[in-house]
């Protein structure tokens, strides 16, 4: 394994990347510092998440608003966590349809370990493109999830400092005993009222804090869409 630091000239010696060569593949790693540099001065495009309790419709959602932008014209990308790499699959496996709940240390950390690469190898490149990215959860579930699962939300943010904050985060709120009826034939290790009950307070202290932006996740599919694009477009307004 080699290890090489090289400054980005295009950023102005700003971001330092660490170059870690690892058999055939590299991983590019911005460091803390960087990336918060980086968010500052060096993206191009922005970066929008999307959250909600399962069931929610935020899959449906996320993907209808991707289409939607696309047809208004903007470069838009649809990411998800956990994502499609080989953590993300691991993740899905392991912790969400085993026998039982592992212990949320162990979430976190891997929902972390996934979120730096999904962050790394699609979230950066797409926005050095200028484009805009939507991911279909975010650091917010895990805030939320293993922050309802008992872990303190400071060491989760301390974790996942590694993973830019995005630029704008969406909740959409659906009454938990709403999400869990739609939820009935395909339940996972999270998927019970209780758990659902504290997830949706984990987020709606993000709500009342002003980092997530709520949509009323209990009206039609098309009213909803309307309603999150509405948000994005104002939101695009304003960042221009
Ligand atoms: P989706 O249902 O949106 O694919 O998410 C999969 C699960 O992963 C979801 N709960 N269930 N069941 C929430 C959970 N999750 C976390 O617990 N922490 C995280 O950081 C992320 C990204 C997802």
């Amino acid at each position: 394994m080699s290890v090489s630091l090289v400054a980005d000239q295009n950023r102005e010696n700003v971001v330092k990347r660490v170059l870690i060569k690892f058999n055939t593949s590299i991983l590019i790693m911005p460091n803390a510092q960087s990336l918060k540099r980086w968010k500052k001065w060096g993206k191009k495009g922005i970066f929008i998440c999307v959250e909600g309790l399962d069931g929610c419709g935020k899959t449906t959602q996320t993907k209808l608003l991707v289409r939607r932008l696309r047809k208004k014209g903007y470069n838009v990308i649809g990411t998800a966590e956990p994502s499609r790499g080989e953590i993300g699959n691991f993740i899905k496996k392991y912790c969400l349809h085993g026998m039982k709940r592992v212990s949320s240390v162990v979430e976190a950390l891997l929902f972390a370990a996934d979120r730096f690469e999904h962050v790394e190898k699609e979230v950066i490149p797409a926005l050095d493109e200028g484009k805009l990215v939507i991911s279909d959860r975010y650091v917010y579930s895990s805030l939320a999830y293993q922050g309802a699962g008992g872990l303190d939300l400071k060491w989760i943010e301390r974790i996942n400092e590694h993973a830019m904050r995005p630029d704008l985060a969406i909740f959409i709120d659906v009454e938990p005993s709403i999400v869990i009826q739609r939820l009935k034939p395909r339940k996972s290790v999270m998927e019970n009222l209780e758990t659902q009950r504290k997830v949706r307070e984990v987020y709606m202290k993000f709500v009342e804090n002003g980092e997530l932006v709520k949509v009323n996740g209990n009206k039609s599919k098309g009213e909803v869409a309307d309603d999150i694009l509405r948000v994005v477009l104002r939101f695009l307004a304003k960042a221009n």
